[in-house]
């Protein structure tokens, strides 16, 4: 039973975790073994060894794990017909560290998935430069590439719990739009030179190939031209066909609309283009009735995947763990508060928190059996800190839909159960 002191490699972090408290608090194997107890002396009860399975292609997960994703039509509309779904959600707290396989990563899909032939496939690259061009998959994957680890977060993450909370609710319910990610592809400033862009050109167009054409303005900021990918691979393997197969836009910490899947065109002009994705969908109506357009960074956030909605935890020892993100940089810290707000305790964070990368947190807690609230606040390295949902509702009022990153409550009843509250 190895219990490690400091899980993170890296020194300055050093948010122990407790090896005395962890033996103390466990009662059973673990404790009595580590104590040098004789508990059992030989694997007697222990299946004995049986012939395998024979090897094969590819290899699947376990009989005994049980995970999914689970299909959704909106906010509040679950356990509808498949074809009335929009999207399908990464079970959070099924997931360990913080990169999500690539069968389990959230789906957010307009018009279905279409299923494109690469060696037909095109990327058509105009507008306010020197030359266009045509570029085969073959063009592009012979090109220098680039690979980072980076989340992608739908900006609709978190919209059931603007206005009322649900307490039926799993955290794959609540949060379950975000997955992490390796991606691979060609970074776009190097199609820009190869076209010549015009200084003069500050904005581009991104154009899907599926039925909804989604098409979104991206301002060229410094960021987007340091930062954005013309991604054919994923998790070491190409992109899959509903994550964009074979080509997508990734932007790094932005909402996750802009990075456009089965990519087919890119045009630079020098303003936004007005498409119907940034005037009647991804706009955010305020409190004072007026819409505000371009809300672009996913913000900084965090939500305690364990204990979760709907699980059931008993008194005594419990670990804490947790996802934190944020689309201006890399996470510094985590706080939990297991008094509903009231004190604050540094988590310990695993290392490397990579930027605009989900981190994984984690601590110590010994539950005392009485009903209480936990939740997680995290803070980048920019120096924002998650609000708590009374701030979130101040600036943005309760008619928005997107970028909902209030700091997320659990409520413990005396049975230990676990149920999603506003706060
Ligand atoms: N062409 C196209 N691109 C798209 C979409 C789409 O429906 N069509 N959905 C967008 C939305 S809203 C999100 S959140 C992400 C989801 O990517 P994923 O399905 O790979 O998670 O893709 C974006 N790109
Ligand atoms: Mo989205």
């Amino acid at each position: 039973m190895a219990v490690t002191q400091d899980i993170s490699s890296a020194p300055r972090q050093r948010e122990p975790v407790s090896r005395r408290r962890f033996l103390t608090a466990t009662a059973g194997v673990a404790g009595a073994a580590a104590a040098g107890r004789a508990y059992a002396d030989t694997l007697a009860d222990v299946p004995a060894r049986e012939v395998g399975e024979l090897l094969s292609g590819s290899s699947a997960r376990s009989q005994y794990v049980a995970i999914s994703r689970i299909p959704e039509a909106g906010p509040g509309m679950r356990n509808v017909d498949p074809t009335d779904a929009i999207n399908s959600k990464t079970p959070l707290h099924k997931l360990m560290g913080s990169v999500t396989p690539s069968d389990l990563h959230y789906e957010r899909s307009h018009a279905g998935i279409p299923s494109l032939d690469p060696a037909k496939h095109r990327l058509l690259i105009h507008g306010m430069a020197k030359k266009s061009l045509v570029l085969t998959m073959d063009d592009i994957k012979a090109m220098p590439s680039v690979s980072r680890i980076a989340f992608l977060e739908c900006t609709g993450n978190g919209w059931e719990n603007w206005k009322s909370a649900d307490q039926n609710l799993t955290v794959q319910n609540t949060h379950g739009l975000i997955s992490t990610h390796e991606w691979t592809g060609v970074p776009l400033s190097f199609l820009i030179d190869l076209i010549g862009k015009e200084r003069g050109s500050t904005w581009m167009l991104a154009e899907g190939g599926d039925a909804a054409g989604v098409a979104r303005s991206i301002p060229l900021t410094d960021e987007v031209m340091a930062e954005a990918i013309i991604a054919y691979g994923q998790n070491g393997e190409p992109l899959r066909p509903a994550h964009g197969f074979p080509l997508r836009l990734l932007i790094p910490g932005w909402e996750g609309n802009l990075s456009i899947k089965w990519l087919r065109r890119l045009k630079f002009g020098d303003q936004p283009f007005m498409t119907r994705w940034e005037t009647a969908r991804y706009t955010q109506l305020l409190a004072n009735g007026k819409a505000r357009q371009f809300q672009l960074v996913q913000e900084v956030n965090s939500v305690i995947t364990a204990p979760s909605g709907m699980m059931q935890i008993k008194p005594g020892y419990n670990r804490i763990t947790g996802l934190a993100w944020s689309g201006y940089g890399a996470i510094s810290g985590v706080e939990i508060s297991t008094d509903g707000g009231q004190s604050w305790k540094a988590a310990q964070l695993n290392h490397p928190a990579l930027p605009k990368a989900q981190a994984r947190f984690q601590m110590d807690w010994v539950w005392d059996g009485k009903p209480t609230k936990i939740v997680s606040r995290s803070t980048d390295d920019k120096g924002n800190v998650q609000p708590d949902r009374k701030a979130v509702i101040e600036r943005m009022g309760t008619n928005a839909l997107f970028h909902y990153n209030a700091q997320q409550s659990w409520s413990i009843d005396e049975k230990g159960m676990v149920r999603n509250v506003l706060a």
